[in-house]
């Protein structure tokens, strides 16, 4: 069976979870880290996830090249496909009112990749759970983005600290009251689908965290010193301006 060769292929890379879709074999790869604070969101403590997935995935599409694939494409997190959809579609969670897609193993806290391919597989069932839908997402949402008809992405706060150039300064207040120079996190670190969650068991998300920036670790830097130490992170990709920004909010008693 096709199918399963390729999750058992797909397990001694680390992934754990995958599933098939229209075209596409999608993949969950988890980061959450238990008991550890810091002031960048989870997502971005860790060597960056589209290089983490990228390179897993590239060698999963090696495998459906072997078993008669012509066309193969490594996606993750770039624009022109929804990742999310794709992972709902191959049966590996369910949407959350916060816009999440949500697992039992992993909750919420795991990056979609995909190998799209021109085999012949089955696609997979989308599940038929929905979220606990308590609401605790949109009551405590900073930029009050989500609400009962969906989400708006210029209210919120991972898109306001990842946003170039200047701030109003009530973006400027909310980040300093979230405390976070970078991402966002709480409609996450609210959902009780991530309560009791186990560290990710990826060894390339747990070596050379960084969980806590200082504005001095930035603003001493060139842009090319920047690059240099930073540049294997994934809050890195907008420069150091918008970190040292937001750093410069946390960190100063002006507001
Ligand atoms: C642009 C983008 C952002 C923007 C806008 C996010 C948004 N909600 O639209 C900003 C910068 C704000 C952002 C923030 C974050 N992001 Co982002 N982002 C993306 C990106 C690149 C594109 C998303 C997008 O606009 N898709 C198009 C729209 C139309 O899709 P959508 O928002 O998912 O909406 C669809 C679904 O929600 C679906 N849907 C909703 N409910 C239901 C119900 C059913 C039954 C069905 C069928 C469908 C469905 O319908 C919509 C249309 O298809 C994706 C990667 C990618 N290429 O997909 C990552 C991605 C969504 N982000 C991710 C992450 C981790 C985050 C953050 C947690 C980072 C952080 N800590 O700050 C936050 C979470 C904010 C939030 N609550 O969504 C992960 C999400 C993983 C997951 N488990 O869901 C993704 C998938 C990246 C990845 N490959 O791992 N992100
Ligand atoms: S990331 Fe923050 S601001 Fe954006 S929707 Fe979630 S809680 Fe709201
Ligand atoms: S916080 Fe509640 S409403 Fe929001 S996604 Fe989680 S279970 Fe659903």
């Amino acid at each position: 069976m096709m199918k399963e060769k390729i999750r058992e292929f797909a397990k001694t890379l680390g992934i754990n979870k995958i599933g098939f879709s229209k075209n596409s074999v999608v993949a969950l790869f988890p980061y959450y880290v238990k008991g550890e604070s810091g002031n960048l969101s989870m997502y971005a403590r860790s060597i960056d996830y589209h290089t983490v997935a990228g390179e897993k995935l590239e060698k999963l599409s090696e495998l459906l090249v072997d078993l008669g694939a012509t066309e193969v494409l490594v996606h993750v997190d770039k624009g022109g496909l929804d990742d999310r959809k794709a992972a709902f579609e191959a049966g590996l969670g369910f949407f959350g009112k916060n816009g999440m897609l949500i697992c039992e193993e992993y909750g919420s806290y795991f990056f979609i990749g995909q190998v799209v391919h021109n085999l012949e597989i089955q696609c997979d069932t989308p599940l038929e759970e929905s979220c606990l839908n308590c609401g605790a997402c949109i009551k405590n949402c900073p930029g009050r983005a989500l609400s009962e008809d969906g989400f708006e992405i210029e209210r919120c706060l991972s898109e306001i600290s990842q946003r170039k150039g200047q701030l109003t300064e009530a973006e400027k207040r909310m980040i300093k009251q979230r405390g976070l120079c970078w991402g966002c996190d709480v409609c996450q670190e609210v959902c009780p689908h991530n309560s009791g969650l186990e560290t990710t068991a990826i060894p390339e998300f747990l070596s050379d965290r960084v969980t806590e920036l200082k504005p001095q670790d930035v603003e001493s830097l060139s842009n090319r010193e920047f690059k240099e130490k930073y540049g294997k992170y994934a809050f890195s990709w907008r420069g150091k301006a918008p970190l040292e920004r937001n750093l410069k909010v946390i960190f100063e008693d002006t507001l």
